[in-house]
């Protein structure tokens, strides 16, 4: 066990404190709940509700480990770590890691020095940009020395932007003193299983000190290093995030296992994504046909998870060069020749009251939705139904139709408007006219909803909609978003009762693997 170090945040020398809050983050299981349970949390709430002061701290402007936060903060990544130290059977190496990625994507590789360049560009040209990941293209600890210099140099340059990790834990243990060196407060382990006959169906080999190590051997001797890792960063208050990739029939009961294991660690937040996998992507499992899981089966096992510990359901599995809101991309607009060419202008206080702006906004939110809220209460029914949502950020209705690229996903219940996820998918406007293929998978995407919030929408994707069970709602643009869906599901409670409509399940959906590959 290694001695715990007093971190940025908590009383130097106050290790009891240290601990207090680490058990505290055990304790803490409100993230991803909302409204009616009365428990803000920093999985919803803008307020910081049940959190210790040090942990609000820290996840109150991450976009990842607040999913109320990822309405309004930015992160970016910059691709400095090309190599890998293991093999998982999702990944092709053609591509960025797939541990934190979307397969298929291929980034812009940079070195430590034009990595400091690109942070501060785009902090100039983002305010709300306010987390600099490093996750790939592929494992940041296993490129040691570019990972490191990278958070140097930012450290010195940007000292207000939180730096992040995610890593596949491999050489996690090596390195945990200098995380905690440079004051890295968020780190994901990506940890797809605890035993090591499952490991060997992910994972064919892993090298480590100069040697690979293949099946069973390999999985534990991965599995054993993760463990260790983990228990070392929440030793010292790091915030520890664990990813796992869902993979149907090979790892999926077994989660609820890891979870368990993660939870008892200290990890403060469980990010269980579905397997993207595809022929053409030319992996194991790709080739195999090895499924991913539908949008309900991945539901499934996250509300099973949730009564243990905090789950995320807003990764957008994004790429290792990935600029911008979670679900937006705009990476486009800062590769290395934009970035050598730009004017770079980093002011600490124009971001700080730009940072000061989007509070006020997000106080402003909860307070319609709880204002909403209220309208439910005393109300005594079970339904629950899912509703998507088209938006562009800041928890506002505010995109049409035609231009979603995904769907935001809110569960409805007398408890409240929860997120619980998101669907990618193909454009329906294809600049002037509708595009009836894409119709036909956003339906599939969303179909397990039974209305679909939109500032603005056509005539022909509304009846086609409307035919297909899921009712259009554009009355509400503009507005705030869980206000707006308590409302409609009042009135929909309010129709049940009367009568004039009968309240039916909805069936399953589909996660949209094209989408997902070809999204930007
Ligand atoms: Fe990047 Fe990851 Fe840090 Fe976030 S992403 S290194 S924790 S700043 Fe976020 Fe992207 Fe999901 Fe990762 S949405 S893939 S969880
Ligand atoms: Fe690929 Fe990432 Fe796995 Fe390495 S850790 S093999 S880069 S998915």
């Amino acid at each position: 066990m290694q001695a715990t170090a007093p971190q940025e945040g908590i009383a130097a020398g106050n290790i009891a404190n240290i601990e207090n809050v680490m058990q505290e983050i055990a304790d803490h299981k409100g993230c991803g709940t909302t409204g009616g349970s009365g428990k803000a949390s920093c999985g919803s709430a803008a307020g910081q509700g049940d959190l210790p002061t040090e942990i609000w701290e820290k996840v109150k402007n991450h976009p990842c480990y607040s999913e109320e936060a990822h309405h309004h903060y930015a992160r970016m990544h910059v691709a400095v770590a090309p190599a890998c130290n293991i093999q998982c059977n999702y990944c092709n190496r053609k591509y960025d890691c797939a541990n934190e990625s979307r397969p298929g994507v291929v980034s812009e590789k940079l070195t430590p020095e034009q990595a400091a360049k690109k942070v501060l560009a785009v902090a100039s040209t983002i305010p709300q940009m306010t987390v600099l990941g490093i996750a790939g293209p592929g494992d940041p600890l296993a490129n040691p020395e570019k990972t490191f210099k990278t958070f140097e140099l930012i450290a010195k340059t940007a000292p207000d932007i939180k730096l992040c990790l995610s890593t596949n834990g491999l050489a996690l243990p090596d390195h945990v003193d200098t995380i905690a060196g440079f004051n890295v407060d968020h780190v994901t382990i990506t940890i797809n299983m605890v035993d090591p006959e499952i490991g060997a169906k992910i994972y064919p080999w892993v090298f480590w000190k100069h040697k690979r190590y293949t099946g069973v051997e390999a999985a534990k001797l991965l599995t054993d290093r993760q463990l260790q890792g983990l228990e070392m960063l929440t030793e010292r208050g790091i915030l520890c995030k664990v990813n796992s990739v869902m993979i149907p029939g090979v790892n999926d009961k077994h989660l609820v296992e890891v979870n368990k294991a993660v939870k008892s660690r200290g990890a403060f937040l469980h990010n269980i994504m579905p397997l993207i996998s595809a022929p053409e992507h030319g992996t194991v499992f790709g080739l195999t046909g090895q499924r991913g899981p539908t949008a309900q089966e991945l539901k499934a096992l996250q509300d099973s998870c949730e009564g243990e510990m905090n789950m995320m359901r807003h990764c957008r599995q994004c790429r290792a060069d990935a600029v911008g809101l979670l679900g937006e991309d705009r990476s486009a607009e800062f590769t290395t020749d934009k970035i050598m060419a730009m004017e770079v202008n980093y002011d600490l206080d124009s971001r700080k009251a730009y940072q000061s702006k989007v509070e006020d906004e997000r106080v402003a939110k909860v307070a319609a939705k709880q204002e909403e809220l209220e309208t439910l209460a005393g109300e005594m029914s079970d339904i629950k139904l899912l509703v998507s949502v088209a938006t562009k950020g800041s928890g506002l209705i505010n995109e049409h139709f035609g231009h979603a690229k995904e769907f935001q996903v809110y569960e409805l219940s007398t408890a409240g408007a929860k997120f619980v996820g998101h669907r990618r998918v193909d454009l329906y406007c294809q600049g002037g006219f509708g595009d009836e293929e894409s119709l036909e998978t956003v339906i599939r995407a969303i179909n397990d909803c039974h209305a679909v919030f939109v500032a603005k929408i056509g005539g022909c994707p509304k009846a086609d909609l409307q035919k297909a069970g899921i009712e259009p709602v554009d009355q509400f643009a503009h507005e705030f978003i869980e206000k707006s869906a308590i409302a409609w599901f009042k009135s929909y409670l309010d129709k049940v009762k009367s009568g004039e409509i009968e309240h039916i399940e909805r069936g399953d959906a589909e996660i949209r693997q094209g989408a997902l590959i070809s999204a930007a």
